[in-house]
This record gives structure tokens, C-alpha cells and sequence, in this order.
């Protein structure tokens, strides 16, 4: 009698109809679950992004031996635990006397690498199976990047309507408009209420974990305060329920709306759940299609909610694996300069940076527009070298993995890869901070002073980029206007800009080494 497949599943692969599960017999399958030091360390993880994956882990593995699978659960206090994807794969073959191992693709390449490295050194085969939980498989994503020049997102995502079906009126889209993003640009206003959203109180096996990493990640950033992820997919279900009765009608209103203390908004918190595996993404498309047909939801708010999902995220995830390993390198605006200390400890006057780190430290989240137009807007004005800003944004997500983190991070926010991503760097100074939220009015400097004392650092910064950059950014047709307005300014207050900019980057404490990796 040949020994039993092995199947490991992976932390972030907690999907019961996983490709590598797919018709096999609970008889002759063993699954493979494990918590390893090199996955819990390659970059020193918030708190709260460990526990919720180990603890989710767990969960599973017990969903699975409750439905009858034979789940081999490698725990990372374990003795003789060995630390690793592959030598823990090696120990289990030869454990259980394994026939054939067989693994959904990993989402990082880091990962994919070391997994194929295996397939000499292991007795016997080890088959990597496409992870077909993404609507694009990622032969019909690089088909599509080449046959044309310039890959944007929009037309993309045209496709994936087409594909899915999801919002159309036969082969048009519905309302007309494939797009309502101009309807999804209103600035916080007094009246609006966000509900709050549903809180997961942690039980028996997510405190143990909780224990654990308190004891262990000490040093790692975050905190667990305030720790009420979905852990499980029915959790994950009842936090889809909520969302879509409660945030949806309001969520593309005020998509890119930001408010001081109000850390999400109209916004679904769904990612972590979507990345974990216990929540499908196409099905939270369905339910908010639904709520459209329904009349319980506006068409801005559910193509805008769709849009985020089967547009920005099938299309951040080819882009990953279409760029690597490059991408990880990029710096196509050769920014050097370290990542401030107050991306960790918060510790600035600038009111909008230190509520955004706070919700980053306290719920190991911030939402899109915190982390594109505060954040990233930072870093990039400021010419913090990429490759400080992505290890910042893989360690303090909970929803962080590398094939998600890095197109984000390097290509959207930072324009490290020269546009192929972005058709532009989402540059900007205080007015969008100004118009889009309400952190200027009670901060320490003033955003309608441009230069010297006092004045927001982002109006400077915002010149001092271009003008550094102007020689790859001046043919740029998007972004190309702003020099001529730059051109038109009288000598002394160009000079007045290049001097307050000067004087906020010299005034950045550099943070000290050992936040994101040891
Ligand atoms: P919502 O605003 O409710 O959006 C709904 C869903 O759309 C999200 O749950 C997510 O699954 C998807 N989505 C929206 N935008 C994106 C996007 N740009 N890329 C991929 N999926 C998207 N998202 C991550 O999942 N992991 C990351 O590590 C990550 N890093 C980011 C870094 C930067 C600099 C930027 C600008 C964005 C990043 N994003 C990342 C995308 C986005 O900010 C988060 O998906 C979103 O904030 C998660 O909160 P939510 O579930 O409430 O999202
Ligand atoms: C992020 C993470 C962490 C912190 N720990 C584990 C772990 O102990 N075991 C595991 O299977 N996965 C973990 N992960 C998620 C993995 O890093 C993720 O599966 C890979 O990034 C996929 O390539
Ligand atoms: Fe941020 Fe500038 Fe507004 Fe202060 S004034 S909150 S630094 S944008």
C-alpha cells in the first residue's frame, strides 16, 4: 500500500475547497499544518498580524479534524519543531511515510522558491498546484499584460466584470458606467455615522496564542489591546453580514473620507479575512451585488466596493508575480533616505501621521486612503528608500503578505517601478490631507502656510519631490503640469520651498535599527 499524500496547507490557505484538497479521500490524505520561526520572523510581525494567523491556523486545523481529516498540526513551541516550511515537509514524509506532497502555490515568491527547491532533495514527488482561489489565474493575467503596453488596472478590470459577470446588464456594465469612482470623493461631513463595526471577542484558543506571542514577540511592534479579528470563516461570515447591511450604502460615499479617532470608517475590514482564505472574495462581490438589485445598496458604493476586489486585487496580485523578483529591488526615483522613527512610535506633530501610526499600532490597520495618501504620500515626498517602507507595511498589516504588500507599497505608493503600475505618483501636499479629512484643523502646523515656521511639512515636501525628480517626471503628462506652475513662481518662494523642505528632512530622526528585522 503506497503511504498517504501529504497536503500542507499554508497560514495564509484556510479555504476548505483548497485545490490540494479537492477531490481527495479523508482516508488517504494527510494535511500538514505549520507554525514556524522563519514565517514568524523573516520580518518582526505586529503582535496582533501573528495572533491572528496562528490562532486562525488553529481554528482551521480543528474544523478539519472535526469533518474527519487527518490534520498533522506542527505547533511553534513544539519539541523538535525544525523552524521551517521545508525541513517540517521533510520531517512529515518521512513521518507519516508520504507517497506525494502536494501544495497550493504560496503567495510569496520567498516561499514559492524555497518550495521548489525541495523537489530534488525530497524521496518523493512534490506537485505545486496553481492556487485557483483568485478569479485570474496568473497564465491568463500575463496573457493579458502582453499583448498591451501600458497595464492598467481600469481596463483589467473590465475584464474581470466581463469574466465574473458581476454587475452587467448583458455585455454592458450596469447603471452604463463601468466606473463611479468621481461619485466616491466626498470629504468627511458632520452628519455622517459610522456603525461600529463587529468586534470578536477572543476565545480559549486565540488567548492561549495571545499568551504565547506576548511572551515570545515582546519586542515586536503593535499592540494586542484591542485584538477582535475574525479568526474563523463563520466569524469572517458574520463580519461580511454586518458589512454589507450596515457600512456598503455608505462605503463608496466616503471611500477616501479620513477622520481623526475614526479608524475605518464606512470600510468593510474584510482583508484580512479575504487574504487568511476564510472568506471568498467573489462571494462578497455576490452579496454586495445583491444589495444593489435589492435597492438596499446605491451603484457607487457596490461597483466601488466590486472594483476594490476583483479590479485592484486580482490586479495587484498578477502585477506581483508578472514583476518579481524585481519589484522588491525597484527604486526607480533612487530615494535613500531612512524611514523616520515616527513611523514606530507615532512620536510627531504632524497630526495626520500620528493618528494614522496610532491605528496602525493599535489595530495593526489603516485604511486605504491613511495608508496611499498619508503614509505612503510621506515616505514618497520625503524620499524614504523603498525598501525601509515596504518591510514598514509587510510587519505592521494584519492583511500584510508580500503579494499584496509589495505592488502596494513599491509601484502604487512609492512609484518605485517607474509607472508600470500607477500612471502617476500619488504625490500631495496638505490641501488633500485638508479637503478629504479633518486633521489639519487642530494640528500643530498650519496647511494653508506653505513655507517656513510652522507650515505643513507635506506643502515643501511636495515641491522639493518634484522638482528632485523632474527630470524623470517632467514627461510625465499627468503629473508634467505642476512644472509650469513651479516655473511661474517667483525665485524667492521656489527658494523659500527648497529651504522649508531642507529643514523638515533634516529634522527627521532616522529610526534606529531592529524594528523590522533583527
Ligand atoms: P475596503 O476599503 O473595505 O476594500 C474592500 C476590499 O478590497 C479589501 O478588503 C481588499 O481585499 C480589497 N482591496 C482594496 N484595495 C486594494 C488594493 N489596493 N490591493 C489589494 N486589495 C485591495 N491590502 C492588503 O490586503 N494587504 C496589504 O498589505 C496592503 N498594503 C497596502 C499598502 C499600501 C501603501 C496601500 C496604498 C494599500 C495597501 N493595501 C493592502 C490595500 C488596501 O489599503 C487594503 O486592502 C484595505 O485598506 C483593507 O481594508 P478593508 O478590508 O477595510 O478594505
Ligand atoms: C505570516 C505568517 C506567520 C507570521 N506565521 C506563519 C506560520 O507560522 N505558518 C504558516 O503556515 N504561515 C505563516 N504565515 C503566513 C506565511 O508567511 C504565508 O503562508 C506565506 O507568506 C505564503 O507565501
Ligand atoms: Fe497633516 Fe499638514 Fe494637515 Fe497637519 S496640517 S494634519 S501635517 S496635512
Amino acid at each position: 500500500m503506497p503511504g498517504p499524500v501529504l497536503v500542507p496547507v499554508l497560514g495564509d490557505q484556510l479555504t476548505r475547497d483548497l485545490a490540494s484538497l479537492r477531490g481527495r479521500t479523508k482516508k488517504d490524505t494527510v494535511i500538514l499544518m505549520m507554525e514556524v520561526a522563519d514565517e514568524t520572523t523573516y520580518v518582526k510581525h505586529h503582535k496582533t498580524k501573528i495572533v491572528l494567523i496562528l490562532s486562525a491556523m488553529r481554528h482551521f486545523a480543528a474544523e478539519l479534524r472535526k469533518a474527519g481529516w487527518t490534520v498533522d498540526y506542527i505547533a511553534l513551541e513544539d519539541d523538535g519543531n525544525s523552524g521551517s516550511f521545508t525541513s517540517e515537509i521533510s520531517r512529515a514524509v518521512d513521518r507519516h511515510g508520504a507517497s506525494e506532497v502536494r501544495v497550493v502555490e504560496p503567495g510569496e515568491w520567498r516561499v514559492l522558491k524555497a518550495l521548489e527547491g525541495l523537489k530534488g532533495p525530497l524521496p518523493v514527488p512534490l506537485e505545486i498546484l496553481p492556487d485557483d482561489r483568485f478569479v485570474c489565474s496568473l497564465n491568463e493575467f500575463y496573457t493579458w499584460a502582453q499583448s498591451r503596453d501600458t497595464l492598467r488596472m481600469e481596463n483589467f478590470y473590465r475584464e474581470m466584470r466581463r469574466k465574473t459577470g458581476l454587475l452587467m446588464d448583458g455585455d454592458e456594465p450596469e447603471g452604463g458606467q463601468w466606473n463611479y469612482d468621481h461619485d466616491n470623493r466626498a470629504s468627511p461631513d458632520k452628519d455622517m455615522d459610522p456603525p461600529p463595526a463587529p468586534k470578536f471577542a477572543p476565545d480559549d484558543v486565540t488567548c492561549e496564542v495571545i499568551g504565547m506571542v506576548e511572551r515570545r514577540f515582546a519586542d515586536h511592534f503593535g499592540s494586542l489591546d484591542k485584538f477582535c479579528w475574525p479568526v474563523t470563516s463563520d466569524q469572517a461570515e458574520a463580519a461580511l453580514d454586518a458589512f454589507i447591511t450596515q457600512r456598503l450604502p455608505d462605503f463608496g460615499t466616503y471611500q477616501d473620507a479620513m477622520v481623526h479617532g475614526s479608524d475605518d470608517l464606512f470600510h468593510s475590514l474584510l482583508s484580512t479575512s479575504i487574504n487568511l482564505g476564510i472568506l471568498d472574495p467573489v462571494e462578497c462581490c455576490r452579496r454586495a451585488e445583491q444589495a444593489f438589485r435589492d435597492g438596499k445598496a446605491p451603484i457607487n458604493a457596490v461597483e466601488g466596493f466590486i472594483r476594490q476586489i476583483i479590479g485592484w486585487r486580482e490586479y495587484i496580485r498578477g502585477m506581483y508575480w508578472l514583476e518579481m523578483p524585481e519589484l522588491a529591488e525597484a527604486n526607480a526615483l533612487n530615494a535613500t533616505r531612512p524611514l523616520p522613527e515616527f513611523f514606530w512610535t507615532g512620536e510627531t506633530e504632524m497630526r495626520c501621521m500620528a493618528d494614522c501610526v496610532r491605528s496602525t499600532r493599535d489595530n495593526s490597520h489603516a485604511h486605504h486612503i491613511q495608508r496611499l495618501m498619508v503614509l505612503g504620500n510621506f515616505a514618497l515626498i520625503a524620499g524614504v528608500r523603498p525598501q525601509e517602507v515596504e518591510d514598514w507595511f509587510l510587519v505592521v498589516y494584519a492583511d500584510a503578505y508580500e503579494w499584496v504588500e509589495l505592488p502596494n507599497v513599491a509601484a502604487m505608493a512609492l512609484w518605485a517601478d517607474k509607472g508600470r503600475l500607477a500612471s502617476k505618483p500619488y504625490a500631495a501636499s496638505g490641501n488633500y490631507i485638508n479637503k478629504m479629512s479633518n486633521y489639519c484643523g487642530d494640528c500643530a502646523y498650519s496647511v494653508s502656510k506653505k513655507t517656513g515656521e510652522g507650515a505643513c511639512p507635506f506643502n515643501p515636501l511636495y515641491w522639493d519631490f518634484l522638482i528632485r525628480n523632474r527630470k524623470v517626471l517632467e514627461s510625465n503628462h499627468r503629473i508634467g503640469r505642476a512644472y509650469a506652475t513651479w516655473d511661474r513662481m517667483k525665485p524667492d518662494k521656489q527658494q523659500a520651498y527648497l529651504d522649508s523642505a531642507k529643514a523638515v528632512l533634516d529634522g527627521l530622526k532616522p529610526a534606529s535599527g531592529g524594528w523590522a528585522r533583527d
